[in-house]
């Protein structure tokens, strides 16, 4: 696994200066000058298959479009891509061979809205965002969600691909539930933007844990453990064990801190270090656990920290789209 920063697109007003970002340079640079601006419009998300997703975020922010728009727009990216096995279409099944998806949305007036074990709809996010603006819950669930997503016109379609169901079936041969950390580079996908206007939006969706128990939800769906946008502070979303997010509240407890004043990665950080404990206290092996958080703030500061070395996440900026390393917690 590499741990490498891979510069993947600037622009020529690149500067120099963010050339030199390593990602250690970015942590004890933090501990400096706390900061590591980019202004706005900005949209960042997790891991490299952010980086074409940021893309499609980006032709919203750049044409003065909201954030909201934009990470919904982004997110859609990765989910309608059967290559891509973690997210939306294409995504791994859990132990039935079902594919079951979960998805939030969260907007600068905190708009909230949720879907959680969806099965059969391509773009889980779509229907997280009709929930939170047709309904009048925040939450839909298993087949509530997908009646609702049906009456919406969404269509019900097949979303185990070949290439998965190959490997749940071999899968089936064990049967042992063990998640790889970092598995191919990309998870989940959460991402946060801030529009022209200075307003933040976050996305976050997946397909979860591959071959996790039938009815599972990670964090990815939960606002406040997956997602959290707070229009004042800053924004924040995760990936990784859900279950570990969700124990820490994981990116409420990010938005929270950086509203005390630390930075984003200084918060990612320090929620990241509460996993650490926490995983200690309940003496399990940190080694098996991986949770990345990634944040921004409303000056258009941005950062990223996690438990284990191998998170990468992608930002975009009128300076140009760059992948880089998240500090980590160990190696
Ligand atoms: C979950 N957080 O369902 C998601 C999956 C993930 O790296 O991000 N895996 O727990």
């Amino acid at each position: 696994m590499t741990t490498r920063r891979t510069f993947i697109r600037s622009s020529a007003l690149a500067s120099a200066a963010f050339l030199a970002h390593t990602p250690e340079s970015f942590s004890s640079e933090s501990k400096m000058m706390n900061t590591n601006a980019a202004g706005k419009p900005i949209v960042l998300s997790t891991w490299n298959f952010g980086i074409k997703a940021n893309e499609a975020a980006w032709s919203v922010l750049s044409s003065g479009g909201k954030a909201l728009d934009a990470v919904e727009a982004g997110v859609k990216i990765p989910e309608g891509d059967p290559k891509e096995r973690s997210v939306g279409y294409g995504g791994r099944p859990d132990r039935d061979g079902r594919v079951t998806l979960d998805a939030c949305i969260m907007d600068e007036h905190a708009n909230i809205g949720s879907v959680a074990c969806l099965e059969y709809i391509k773009h889980p996010i779509s229907v997280a965002r009709a929930v939170m603006e047709k309904t009048p819950h925040v939450m839909l669930v298993g087949d509530g969600a997908l009646q609702f997503a049906l009456s919406q016109g969404f269509v019900k379609e097949n979303l185990l691909v070949e290439e998965s169901e190959k490997e749940w079936k071999e899968w089936l041969k064990e049967s042992k539930y063990a998640p790889v950390v970092n598995i191919e580079h990309h998870d989940t996908i959460g991402m946060i933007a801030m529009d022209m206007n200075g307003d933040l939006s976050g996305a976050c969706t997946t397909s979860g844990m591959a071959y996790k128990m039938h009815g599972r939800v990670g964090d990815s769906p939960i606002i406040g453990a997956g997602l959290y946008v707070d229009n004042e502070v800053g924004a924040a979303t995760a990936t990784g064990h859900g279950e570990e997010v969700i124990r820490i509240a994981g990116c409420y407890l990010v938005v929270e801190l950086m509203r005390q004043g630390r930075t984003p990665e200084q918060a990612c950080k320090e929620a990241v270090e509460r996993v650490v404990r926490l995983t200690a206290n309940r003496k399990k092996n940190l080694k098996d656990i991986q949770v990345g958080f990634i944040a921004l703030n409303k000056r258009g500061e941005y950062g990223a920290y996690c438990v284990q070395s191998g998170f990468n996440y992608a930002v975009r900026t009128a300076d140009g789209s760059r992948l880089l390393d998240s500090g980590f917690a160990i190696q």
